[in-house]
């Protein structure tokens, strides 16, 4: 970065947070999967939302290229730099206002889920998403990537819990709508606009979020089935059944030897199922025994062994075997990630036809698939392959495509998807997308190679 604008950065956050240093800007420079990286001019790191502001308004300016990230444990590539690009760290506003009667609470868009849920729980409230990157994850990336997790199927993804926010745009200007109304017909809805715009048009400062009651009993249950696509089917029948239904998460044998040789965690069953599926209940009530009639009247003869955990110790000893696959996966190598999605009826198909169309273009491939089955979404990690050769990524994402899905179910296009997004939202979609960034970025300083492919 040049020397007159570093000092002009450091006048506005401090010299201790322009971080020039190859060691100490490394973290930053690094994706969580490890398949993307790219060296930053800086690492900028503002305290306040006037600090972003001020911050924006000098690279504008100056027309530095700049990367917002929180707890970069983003999927696809867009919370590290490209090259030449300035980090800019949201992390230290991470401040947490007051719950207050109504079930909303205002946080810095740097707090991280798990400080945010440790702030709100022992008042009788939740975060309505929750997902396994939750102690880095920060509510201010969550936003910006539309974060989906393992409660889509009860409380919808980060869009829906959304109710006032405050951003900064490129050029520095403030908008800030936070009092907290469930209705506010204003005209366009800017944080529905923000939400999964994946930084590329206002770094996100603060966030009003819609809390749901925390449900006093829970109880999983954990299954081995025949596969990904019975998995689904089942789901999607108990759910008729069972209004308490929190979950649904299914994977594989491949997936569960992963969490079992790389995460150390016991196998649940001493036989090996093809498949397994998840499901949580939760209520005020004890939701058991309405678990157990609906297993008997959907399930039977499709489940060989089930796995019951009523006390929270035995809930998360369950959960972990889905929640550790992640990280086994990259204990493994450095996946390809194609998080995509497809109308629920179609998850089997999709389950089969991966591995097959990943066969066909790279025959040492190995793929590891596991999702949110009632969100039509799995997650098909592909492993084996160098990080440029994207033959295997075209198939699946045009698998996807082709059974009427979407490219990305909720880690967003990032850097890895650009090449895709015209052929899932056809070309007016994309010019109407563009139209918005040009108009709120006129000069392109925020994320320029992510979600939008080059011009
Ligand atoms: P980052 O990775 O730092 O950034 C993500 C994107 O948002 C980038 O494009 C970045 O530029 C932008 N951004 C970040 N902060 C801001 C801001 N304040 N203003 C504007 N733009 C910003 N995702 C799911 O959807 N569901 C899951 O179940 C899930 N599980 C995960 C489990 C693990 C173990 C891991 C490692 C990741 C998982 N993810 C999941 C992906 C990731 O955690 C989420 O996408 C999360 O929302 C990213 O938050 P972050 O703070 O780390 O954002
Ligand atoms: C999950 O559901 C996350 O666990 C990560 O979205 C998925 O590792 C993945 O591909
Ligand atoms: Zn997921």
């Amino acid at each position: 970065v040049h020397p007159s604008l570093r000092r002009e950065l450091e006048a506005v956050v401090g010299a201790d947070h322009v971080l020039t240093d190859p060691g100490l800007r490394a973290t930053y420079e690094t994706d969580w999967t490890r398949r993307w990286r790219g060296s930053a001019l800086a690492v900028v790191r503002p305290g306040s939302t006037d600090e972003v502001a001020a911050v924006l308004r000098l690279l504008n300016e100056a027309r530095v290229p700049v990367v917002p990230q929180g707890g970069n444990t983003g999927m696809v590539g867009g919370s590290v730099p490209r090259g030449g690009e300035v980090v800019l760290s949201l992390t230290r506003l991470r401040e947490m206002e007051p719950v207050d009667e109504a079930g909303e609470v205002t946080v810095g868009a740097g707090a991280t889920l798990t400080a945010v849920q440790e702030h709100v729980r022992p008042l009788g409230w939740d975060v309505g998403v929750d997902l396994g990157a939750r102690d880095s994850a920060t509510i201010g990336g969550m936003v910006a990537s539309n974060a989906g997790g393992i409660r889509v199927v009860r409380n919808g993804t980060m869009r829906a819990q959304v109710r006032g926010l405050e951003a900064v745009l490129a050029d520095g200007t403030i908008l800030r709508r936070l009092p907290g109304m469930l209705k506010d017909n204003t005209g366009l809805h800017l944080p529905s606009l923000l939400a999964g715009s994946e930084g590329t048009l206002a770094v996100i400062t603060r966030v009003r979020l819609a809390l749901v009651p925390t449900l006093a009993r829970a109880v999983v249950a954990l299954a081995g089935i025949g596969s990904i696509g019975d998995a689904a089917a089942l789901a999607s029948r108990l759910r008729r059944r069972l209004p308490t239904l929190v979950a649904a998460e299914a994977f594989t044998a491949e997936g569960l030897d992963l969490v079992v040789h790389h995460a150390g965690l016991a196998a649940p069953f001493s036989v090996r199922h093809p498949a397994y599926l998840l499901v949580e209940c939760a209520g005020a009530a004890d939701p058991l025994p309405e678990l157990a009639d609906a297993l008997e009247a959907e399930a039977a003869g499709m489940l060989a062994d089930v796995a019951v955990g009523e006390d929270e110790a035995t809930r998360r000893r369950l959960w972990l075997l889905r929640e550790r696959l992640t990280e086994s996966i990259s204990g493994a190598g450095i996946p390809h990630k194609l998080d995509v999605g497809v109308p629920v009826a179609r998850v089997g198909e999709l389950a089969e036809r991966a591995p097959q169309v990943v066969a066909e273009v790279a025959p040492g491939a190995w793929v590891v698939l596991y999702g949110h089955v009632l969100d039509g979404n799995l997650h098909i990690n592909v492993l084996g392959l160098d990080p440029e050769d994207e033959a295997a990524d075209d198939a699946v994402l045009r698998l996807a495509i082709s059974l009427g899905g979407t490219i990305s179910a909720e880690h967003g296009v990032g850097v890895a998807k650009t090449r895709w997004l015209e052929a899932d939202r056809g070309a007016a979609d994309v010019a109407a997308m563009r139209a918005v960034k040009r108009a709120l970025d006129p000069r392109g300083i925020l994320n320029p190679g992510v979600l939008l492919p080059p011009e």
